[in-house]
């Protein structure tokens, strides 16, 4: 294995995200748990990647799928226990493998003790730790702030007489980072973990924590992106955060940043900045958005392309990149950005062979690398995410068609990522031995890890290829990333360059054969046999040698 003086061990991993409810449960109560996780690590293993995010697997009572936490110190007990919280830690140790925790505390749950404090009274010691406003003039919210949920951001409390502010849901009140005392607190949960010895933080919407002095009505109180990110205060809360916590361990960080441009960027992660090592870039996720994501809007490769092109410049020499094409907040890739019928496994490589070739820190969601497509939802009962339910209903409450939001729905909801992993053809697709707590893919007696096992073409196999490749050559991780003239505006070309090493990539975003200006050579790996130079198939992707020692 090639050494990598000079960087730092996340430029060169691989990240692999677990949303636990939905991985692999082990007590047949439909929910997947920290007890199965541990019972795919060699799965994980074998695939070669090197650092799992978990998403939260904390005490909660579930309003936002764990994103709402009611103690920051505990695991849900649907999940597990705290000593299967260390075996699972342990167990990724013991594997070379590291373990990164969603770290959510823009906002709590309000049943968190100190919210259930703070509602006590309008002078008791918690009152300050969330940002409580009386009303208006009009006897309406303190201001026009838009949850990312719908509706108001203000909630009434009619004991007290004030409104809370909330940026998601309801039961998530916003922490007040104003209050010295709250960071302290939240450092002190950083802790905690880091001293279990915890590998990093991925750290949720953590570009809202500053919120503008005053609170004054927002331009576009819909912009929800944009209106109340990169507060006045974030940078010097997060070099704060950084001086008292993060400095002192060898840990990875990156934030989830909604408002995040390739201008601001450099701010959470330059490298003089001592703030955070990566930052989620939120184009990816507007990218066929009209107004708002459940309007969907369509859109053309290049524009994907520009997205990818404008971060590397952005932060590759001065920062750096996670490079993802889902999460637990998308839908399925294969479905969004490619083609999850007749050429689903070819593009589903050729969607591997793009984030898996890209400078940066890639994300692989779980169940990607079978190329899970998305799930038809038939009925607004079959959903449970809260921003569906929430946004349908005021959808409808507003005399929309129940059909053409349901329809949207089925291309942008956060759902279909959230389907269980399909583990094999089995009932319960090997998630569960009883009721799953959403419904399975339909597919998934096909599309499932154990028929992608027997079969040497699978998405799967492929998949593994790739990271072995990667982790072979540190052009991928480390190379110049320089966007070639392809000849066809629906084919993304790029070379990358390190010291002696160099490899050319080639992308056929269509489902037809394209002439463009592809040359040929020998083939590292790819999603057909070779080709004739000059055109690539239907989703074609190759990656050829152009020098490289093997
Ligand atoms: O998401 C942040 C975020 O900006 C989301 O509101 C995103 O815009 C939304 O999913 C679009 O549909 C993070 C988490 O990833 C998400 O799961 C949580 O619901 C949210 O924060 C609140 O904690
Ligand atoms: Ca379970």
């Amino acid at each position: 294995m090639s050494t990598h003086a000079n960087h730092p061990w996340w430029k060169s991993s691989v990240v692999y995200q677990i949303y636990p409810r939905s991985f692999q449960d082990s007590n047949g109560d439909g929910i997947g748990d920290i007890p199965g996780i541990i019972s795919r690590l060699d799965y994980l293993q074998n695939l070669g990647v090197d650092i799992i995010w978990l998403s939260p697997c904390y005490a909660s009572p579930n309003d936002d799928n764990g994103y709402d936490i009611s103690d920051y110190r505990a695991i849900h007990p649907e999940f597990g226990t705290m000593d299967d919280f260390d075996a699972l830690l342990e167990a990724l140790h013991n594997r070379r493998m590291k373990l990164v925790m969603d770290l959510v505390v823009n906002h709590s749950s309000d049943e968190h003790a100190w919210f259930e404090e703070s509602c006590q009274s309008n002078d008791n010691p918690k009152r300050d730790w969330y940002i409580w406003r009386p009303a208006a003039a009009d006897g309406g919210p303190p201001n026009n702030w838009k949850s990312f949920f719908g509706g108001s951001a203000w909630k009434h409390d009619p004991a007290t007489d004030e409104y809370f502010l909330h940026l998601f849901t309801q039961k998530q009140p916003d922490l007040n980072w104003e209050n010295p005392v709250v960071r302290e607190a939240v450092y002190d949960i950083m802790r905690f973990w880091l001293d279990k010895g915890v590998d990093g933080f991925r750290m949720d919407v953590i570009s809202l924590i500053s919120k503008k002095p005053g609170l004054p009505d927002a331009e576009n109180p819909y912009d929800v992106m944009n209106a109340y990110a990169n507060g006045p205060r974030l940078h010097e809360f997060l070099q704060e955060m950084n001086r008292e916590v993060i400095q002192h361990y060898d840990i990875v960080t990156i934030g989830e940043t909604p408002g995040i441009t390739t201008e601001n960027a450099h701010l959470y992660v330059g490298t003089d900045r001592d703030e955070l090592n990566m930052a989620f870039q939120f184009d990816l996720m507007s990218l066929d958005h009209g107004e708002g994501k459940f309007d969907v809007s369509s859109w053309e490769p290049h524009d994907l392309f520009d997205i990818f092109i404008r971060w590397d410049k952005a932060l590759s020499e001065k920062g750096w990149n996670n490079i993802f094409l889902g999460n637990h907040d998308f839908p399925r890739p294969v479905s969004r950005f490619a083609d999850d019928g007749q050429y689903r496994e070819e593009s589903a490589k050729m969607l591997a062979i793009f984030m898996l070739s890209m400078r940066g820190t890639p994300t692989i969601y779980q169940g990607e690398e079978i190329g899970t497509p998305n799930t038809p939802f038939h009925s607004i009962d079959e959903h449970r995410d809260i921003e569906t339910l929430n946004q349908y209903r005021i959808h409808v409450d507003n005399g929309g068609d129940p059909a053409a939001f349901l329809n949207a729905a089925n291309h942008a909801a956060r759902d279909h990522a959230r389907t269980p992993v399909s583990w094999d053809a089995g009932a319960g697709a090997g998630f569960t031995e009883g009721e799953p707590w959403i419904k399975l893919n339909p597919q998934y007696e096909q599309i499932n890890v154990a028929a992608a096992e027997e079969d040497p073409n699978s998405v799967l196999h492929f998949y593994r290829k790739l990271l072995a490749l990667r982790k072979a050559h540190q052009v991928f991780s480390f190379g110049d990333f320089d966007v070639l003239d392809a000849g066809h505006d629906k084919v993304l070309a790029y070379r990358r360059n390190y010291r002696d090493e160099s490899i050319e990539v080639w992308l056929n975003f269509s489902g037809e054969t394209v002439a463009c200006n592809v040359g040929g050579g020998e083939s590292l790996i790819g999603n057909y046999e070779a080709g004739a130079a000059g055109e690539l198939r239907a989703w074609e992707g190759v990656i050829f040698n152009k020098r490289i020692t093997q």
